[in-house]
């Protein structure tokens, strides 16, 4: 897939290192060959090409490995409790709609410990960016399955294959409510840079869904090897929207389908409530 932003065009990490990360929280917990860090850089590079105001941006986090990127992030963050990240950034918004409040979280942290927040906040419509660091599996407790584990894949806790479908994360939050919903992966930067500011920028809870690597609970139990075999996995099976809108559900199975998968334009729950509670001050005949 080709990329013709110049915007999205990656700066050198160095630069973007110093300037977000917090050098003094590193070195990272992160495996060898993990594509958490690659988000990390997607995340901050979206940032930098937007012009956030630091002292105006919150990102909240969930627990795993995925949720400990914002301990190595320089802004005001908050690494909460197992499936709780929405919750605690909801709290964030409705205390400040002015804030950008992005959260970085795993599939497990997001669709299944988490997955009513989910549903709910999608469906508020609340101004969030959620960034999914989507590697169907357990991570930090040793590769069970999630819910996001593919039909007969193998993990620590499906030893003989996962006998259960996956759950599509993007699919949930555009079904709930979500104005904007995404999918890329570790392998498509320049796309998930763009899909990342896209939901930034958009009024509104934004969802992108992000396929990462996990070499050594996932890649190796499932025959696809290390790092670079999972990049080149990536790689080969991802599909455009448009191409997969061509294809049978049996051709699009095991197939990443890549890009925006839904906008809409639904108004924002923050700013819903506040405009309410001016209303409200007003027939009080108070201001606050
Ligand atoms: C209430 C609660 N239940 C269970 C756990 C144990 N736990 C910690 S991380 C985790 C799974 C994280 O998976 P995921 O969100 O997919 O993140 P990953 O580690 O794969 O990035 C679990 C079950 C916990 N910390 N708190």
């Amino acid at each position: 897939m080709s990329d013709r932003n110049p915007a999205a065009q990656p700066k050198p990490m160095s630069d973007l290192i110093a300037k977000y990360l917090r050098p003094e929280h590193l070195p990272h917990i992160w495996c060898a060959g993990c594509g958490n860090g690659i988000i990390v850089r997607d995340v901050i590079q979206a940032i930098e090409n937007l012009g956030l105001d630091r002292d105006r941006t919150v990102i909240v986090s969930g627990i795993g490995c995925s949720s400990r990127a914002v301990g190595y992030m320089d802004f005001d963050t908050l690494h909460t409790t197992h499936g709780r990240a929405i919750a605690f950034a909801t709290g964030i918004k409705l205390a400040d709609p002015g804030l950008e409040v992005i959260v970085l979280t795993g599939d497990g942290d997001i669709a299944a410990i988490g997955g009513n927040h989910l549903i709910h906040a999608a469906r508020r419509n609340i101004g969030l960016t959620v960034v999914v660091m989507n590697n169907t599996v357990y991570g930090m407790t040793g590769g069970q399955y999630s819910s996001t584990t593919p039909h007969f894949a193998y993990s620590t806790t499906t030893p003989y294959g996962n006998l259960e479908r996956p759950l599509d994360i993007a699919e949930l939050a555009r079904c709930a409510g979500a104005n904007y919903v995404a999918r890329g992966s570790t392998y498509h930067v320049r796309q998930t840079i763009r899909m990342i500011e896209d939901g930034i920028r958009c009024k509104g809870f934004a969802l992108i869904d992000v396929a990462t690597i996990c070499p050594t609970y996932y890649g190796q139990k499932n025959g696809i090897g290390g790092p670079v075999a999972m990049m080149r996995w990536q790689k080969e099976h991802a599909v455009t929207v448009e191409q997969a809108a061509g294809m049978d559900a049996e051709a699009r199975q095991d197939k990443l389908v890549i890009g925006e998968l839904h906008r809409a334009e639904f108004p924002e729950y923050s700013e819903t409530y506040h405009a309410f509670l001016r209303e409200q001050a007003e027939e009080r005949g108070t201001n606050g």
